[in-house]
C-alpha cells in the first residue's frame, strides 16, 4: 500500500511526537524555521505527514465536491458566454482537486483510499458545499466570494514548507484568481440588473454568508490543530486570521455594491482595526461538516454514482489485455 515510501519513512510510521528521534526532529524543525522546503523524499515526522495528509486530501475533496453546486447551474446558466465561462470554472475546480490529490498520494496514502474515505465519510471535505446552489445569484457569491476566501487561504500557505502542496496551490491560485474576477463580474451584474435580479443577489448573499464565515475554521480558541500546523508552517495564518483578512478585502467590496451583510454587529472597530461580528452558529458547522447539512447525503451519492460508473473506464486503462465491455449506462 505504501509501496513508493522508503524504508525510514515507513520505520516512521505511526509514531507519536515523543517517540521520534529527537535529533532527526530537530534537524526537521530547524530547516523549517529556516525557511526551506520540505519535500517527499526527506525525513519528516510521522505526525507532520499526518496532518499534511488530511488537510490536503480534505482540501482535495473540497474542489471535486466544490464543482457540484455551480455544475448543476451549467445547463440553465443565462446566456452562451455565462454557459462557457461557468464550464471553465467547475472544470478547472475538478483539475485542482487531481493536482491535489497527487500532492497528497507524495506523502503515500494511495488516491483510491482517498476516494473510498470521501465516499464512506471518514474524510471531511468543506462546510460551505453541503448547501444548495437555489438560483442563479448562488453561483455568483460562490465564484466571488467563496473563491475569494480560498485563495486568502492558499495564497498564504502557498508560503508553507511542504513543496508539494506549495507548488500546487501556487497553480491552483492562478485560477482561482480568474474565478475570483468572474464571480465578481456575475455579481455587479445581478446587483445593477433590474429590481428583481437585485433581490436574488441579496437573498443568495443572506443565505451564504454564515457558511462563509465557517469556511475559515472554528476560532482560534476551539481550533484543534492549528497550532502544531502553524508551528510547523503548514498554516502560514490562524484560522481568525485568515477570516479577519478576507473581511477586510471583501466587506467594503460588498457595502460598495449597496449590499448588506445578514449580520447587525459587523463593523470594524476603529481601534484595534478589528472586525467585530455576531459569532456564527458553531454548532450548526459541526453538524455540517459531520454529516448532517442539508446536501451532505446529496453530494456523497453523486461521487459514489461517479465512481461506480466510472470504474470501468479504470478497469479498461489498467488491464490492456483484457477485453471489457463498456456498461449502458
Ligand atoms: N469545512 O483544527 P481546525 C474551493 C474541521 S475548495 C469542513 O481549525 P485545521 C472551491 C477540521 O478539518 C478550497 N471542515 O482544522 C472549490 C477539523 O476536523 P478533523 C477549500 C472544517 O485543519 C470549488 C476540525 O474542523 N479550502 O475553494 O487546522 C468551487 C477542527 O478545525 C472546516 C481548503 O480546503 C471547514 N471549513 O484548519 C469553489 C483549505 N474548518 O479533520 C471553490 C485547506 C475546519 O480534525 N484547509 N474543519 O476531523 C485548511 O486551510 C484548513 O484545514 C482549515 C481548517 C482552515 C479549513
Amino acid at each position: 500500500m505504501y509501496g513508493s515510501l522508503s524504508v525510514i519513512e515507513i520505520d516512521n510510521m505511526g509514531r507519536k511526537l515523543e517517540e521520534e528521534d529527537p535529533r532527526l526532529l530537530a534537524e526537521f524543525e530547524a530547516k523549517i524555521d529556516a525557511g526551506l522546503k520540505i519535500e517527499p523524499q526527506d525525513w519528516m515526522p510521522y505526525e507532520y505527514r499526518r496532518q499534511l495528509t488530511r488537510m490536503i486530501e480534505q482540501h482535495a475533496h473540497s474542489e471535486i465536491i466544490g464543482a457540484l453546486p455551480e455544475g448543476t447551474w451549467i445547463t440553465r446558466a443565462p446566456g452562451f458566454k455565462r454557459k462557457l465561462a461557468l464550464m471553465a470554472k467547475v472544470q478547472d475546480e475538478v483539475g485542482h482537486g487531481q493536482l491535489l490529490y497527487a500532492a497528497a498520494e507524495t506523502l503515500g496514502k494511495p488516491r483510491e483510499q482517498m476516494i473510498a474515505d470521501l465516499i464512506n465519510g471518514k474524510s471531511k471535505y468543506s462546510n460551505v458545499f453541503n448547501y444548495p446552489a437555489v438560483t442563479w445569484a448562488d453561483t455568483a457569491i460562490i465564484a466571488w466570494l467563496i473563491d475569494a476566501g480560498a485563495i486568502v487561504n492558499q495564497v498564504t500557505n502557498s508560503k508553507g514548507s511542504y513543496g508539494p502542496y506549495c507548488r500546487a496551490l501556487e497553480r491552483i491560485c492562478y485560477e482561482e484568481s480568474f474565478h475570483l474576477k468572474y464571480g465578481h463580474d456575475t455579481v455587479v451584474a445581478l446587483a445593477t440588473g433590474t429590481p428583481q435580479q437585485r433581490q436574488m443577489v441579496q437573498e443568495a448573499l443572506n443565505r451564504w454568508w454564515e457558511p462563509i464565515m465557517h469556511f475559515f475554521g472554528p476560532p482560534d480558541k476551539m481550533s484543534v490543530h492549528t497550532e502544531k500546523l502553524v508551528r510547523w508552517k503548514v498554516k502560514l495564518a490562524t484560522n481568525d486570521a485568515m477570516r479577519q483578512a478576507f473581511l477586510d478585502m471583501y466587506v467594503p467590496k460588498i457595502w460598495e455594491l449597496e449590499l448588506t451583510l445578514p449580520d447587525p454587529n459587523l463593523h470594524k472597530d476603529p481601534e484595534t482595526g478589528k472586525w467585530m461580528y455576531t459569532e456564527p452558529d458553531w454548532e450548526v458547522f459541526r453538524r455540517v461538516i459531520n454529516g448532517d447539512g442539508p446536501c451532505n447525503k446529496e453530494r456523497l451519492a453523486v461521487r459514489r454514482w461517479a465512481e461506480e460508473k466510472g470504474a470501468w473506464v479504470k478497469r479498461a486503462l489498467l488491464n490492456k489485455n483484457e477485453p471489457y465491455v463498456a456498461p449502458l449506462v
